[in-house]
């Protein structure tokens, strides 16, 4: 006790106006930099409480704050298989991170410690990485200062993308058993992508250059470090690398990277954009994945997270048939509100998939992909993946062919079981997924775009006096509170054709967000202001 006692007097918490909490969120705690270090180093105490829980397991703390700004930073905690903390867990985080003094932290530490039955004498161990913001050393020092002092193993795996992590705990935590998940070193995350990659593309052609946005985050450096493991002559995977400027930290996420391409809707103005050039957006800890292209006709044009859904919904639909699974194997997608109505249309009535809704937040729909065989799981923001069940695994590798075209399926579906991160969205993995995909298809962007065209659609952000005072039901599609505004946008809604509209309060921002779409675009944006006046 002496030693976190001592320990969490070098790190102290910042203290917040009065009735003000931190909250472990939708991205565990994200925020200024300045805030983090107390609370990274109670996030280090949980980590190892964790890891002592369950069997001393090695836990992951990723310590990024993805697409915001430089200047922010946070902390979030891995589960053993690479998932995200269970979310009972996260009210934990939130009790420690929200003690008002050392005394406090300690005393609350072993109550938690007896509450959960957790044995303090156990070992534990941590593992953890950061993106290039250069608060991160600070933060990563303070977490290692909890696990000194609470006796914990760990190993610093310093820079990383958020899905690397991910993945080093998950092969951390099977190494050596049957359930293997790869080598437990950075490299043998490269080694596994660009093996799985050459089997997925079966020596097909991939037309043109691939020009990558990296955010001017950790995605650049780690994609240039990958693309050297590409045999040369296997595949002709060719990728042009843009904004990775990891030195100036001021220009991270700066007019680049996925959420910049998603929210700006236009392609980043650095390096001036080429017409029909294929292009791609990652974001700052490489999470998310925007595709586009400037259209020398039609001008820019994005297919994003309900697009790589619909795609890859499509191509594996395809193979599982092909493979002859097609009765043993369910499929299926899941989407959150704001997918666009014409990519939910496209999966249930043209690819005669099920499609389920569930709350924001990757968490959610990773845990409901998780019902199916095969589960293909992505916010429309791009981050997302597809899951496939150890069922469907063995199904791929122990079916016995009965043509070369079955054969031929069952060997990609294997490929892209590798291929694709089963931990969580990674956008190096996602963007290979893509590439492999259009390369069997032989598709354009433009081929992608057309299988079937989005609604016209709005988000806006509305201040709200009070964001709590909004609770949502039915997947946040709808307001059960305050009384009567559900009423009022359903009103709004009816006045316009093909019109969906919800309102929610955002999980990472003091704010609402108004989501509408309609027939047509000026359809779509007045019925989001009329919601966003329902709700001032
Ligand atoms: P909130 O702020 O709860 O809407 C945002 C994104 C989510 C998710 C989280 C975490 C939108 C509309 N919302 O959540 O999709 O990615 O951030 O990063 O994009
Ligand atoms: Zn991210």
């Amino acid at each position: 006790d002496d030693k976190i006692l001592a320990a969490s007097k070098r790190h102290p918490i910042v203290p917040l106006e009065k009735g003000q909490f931190y909250k472990y969120g939708t991205a565990g705690f994200r925020m200024r930099a300045s805030l983090l270090e107390g609370i990274t180093f109670r996030v280090g105490l949980l980590a190892a409480l964790r890891s002592r829980k369950l069997n001393s397991q090695a836990i992951g703390v990723m310590v990024t704050a993805s697409h915001n700004p430089a200047a922010d930073n946070g902390v979030k905690i891995v589960d053993p298989m690479g998932e995200m903390l269970e979310q009972d867990w996260e009210k934990y985080a939130t009790g420690l991170v929200n003690c008002q003094s050392d005394e406090e932290l300690v005393k609350q530490y072993n109550e938690l410690a007896h509450q959960l039955k957790i044995d303090l004498k156990a070992p534990a161990k941590v593992i953890y990485g950061r993106d290039t913001r250069p608060s991160g050393h600070k933060l990563v020092s303070a977490l290692a200062d909890a696990l000194e002092a609470t006796d914990t193993e760990y190993v610093d795996h310093k820079l990383l993308t958020t899905p690397q992590l991910h993945y080093l705990v998950r092969a951390t935590n099977t190494e050596g058993t049957p359930l293997s998940y790869g080598k437990v070193s950075e490299a043998g995350y490269y080694e596994k992508l660009a093996h799985a990659f050459v089997r997925a593309m079966k020596n097909k052609k991939i037309d043109g250059t691939l020009t990558v946005d990296c955010a001017n985050g950790i995605g650049g450096p780690k994609l240039s470090e990958f693309l050297k493991y590409i045999p040369k002559g296997k595949v002709n995977l060719d990728v042009k690398v843009v904004n990775d400027d990891v030195l100036r930290p001021e220009v991270l996420n700066l007019d680049c990277g996925a959420d910049f391409v998603k929210t700006k809707q236009r392609a980043p103005p650095i390096p001036k954009p080429q017409p029909g050039a294929r292009c791609c957006s990652l974001d700052g800890d490489a999470d998310r994945l925007m595709y586009y292209w400037i259209d020398p006709e039609r001008g820019f044009f994005m297919l994003d997270g309900d697009r790589i859904s619909s795609l890859a919904a499509s191509f594996i639909g395809d193979l599982v048939e092909s493979a002859g699974l097609k009765h043993d194997i369910r499929i299926g997608v899941v989407q959150t509100a704001y997918a666009n109505g014409a990519s939910t249309n496209y999966i249930t009535q043209h690819l005669k998939l099920p499609v389920i809704c569930t709350p924001t937040g990757v968490k959610h729909l990773h845990h409901v992909a998780q019902s199916f065989d095969i589960g293909v799981y992505f916010e429309a923001n791009g981050h997302g993946t597809v899951l496939f069940s150890p069922d469907a695994l063995t199904a791929f590798k122990e079916k016995q062919p009965q043509s070369p075209a079955q054969k031929d399926a069952l060997e990609t579906l294997a490929a892209l079981g590798d291929l694709i991160n089963q931990t969580v969205g990674d956008a190096i993995s996602d963007m290979l997924m893509v590439e492999v995909i259009l390369a069997h298809k032989a598709w354009s962007l433009r081929d992608w775009a057309m299988t079937y065209s989005d609604l016209p659609n709005r988000l806006v952000r509305v201040e709200v006096g009070n964001k709590d005072l909004f609770h949502t039901t039915d997947a946040e599609r709808r307001l059960s509170h305050p009384e009567g505004a559900q009423q009022e946008i359903d009103d709004a809604v009816k006045k316009y054709k093909d019109a969906r509209s919800f309102a929610r309060a955002s999980g990472t921002e003091n704010a609402c967000r108004v989501y509408a779409e309609a027939a047509t675009r000026s359809e779509a944006n007045e019925l989001a202001e009329r919601v966003a006046r329902i709700i001032e």
